[in-house]
């Protein structure tokens, strides 16, 4: 299942921001169950910022609609979070939150943001 960002109730200030947990998650990897998916829509093209945080060490994918990875990040942040900054076209992505080591259970923030807030 792959929970749609605009319809999950996360809250919608300057960013997008969502909380959510990983429950034996699944490593380095876009396929594994224990990594959530979450789709993104774009009404316009945006350059736009997806940050991780969590006290897991975690690791980032963004997908094209075909699932074909478009970036990745492990430790842009400081410290062992995740940040993706891309310029996108308008359409449906998927956010991939994955984690750099097998087996890991903890909660986790996703933001994404863009100058043009409405493109969320
Ligand atoms: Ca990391």
């Amino acid at each position: 299942m792959i929970l749609d960002l605009a319809t999950y109730p996360c809250s919608k200030g300057s960013a997008l921001t969502c909380d959510f947990t990983w429950s034996n998650s699944g490593g380095q990897s876009t396929t594994l169950g224990g990594n959530p998916h979450y789709q993104l829509t774009l009404t316009n093209s945006a350059t736009v910022q997806i940050d991780l945080d969590s006290k897991v060490d975690n690791f980032l994918y963004l997908l094209d609609s075909s699932g074909s990875i478009l970036s990745s990040n492990n430790n842009s942040w400081p410290g062992k979070d995740a940040r993706i900054v891309l310029s996108l076209a308008t359409g449906t992505y998927e956010v991939v939150a994955a984690t750099s080591r097998n087996r890991k259970s903890g909660s986790f923030t996703l933001t994404v943001k863009t100058g043009d807030l409405g493109a969320l």
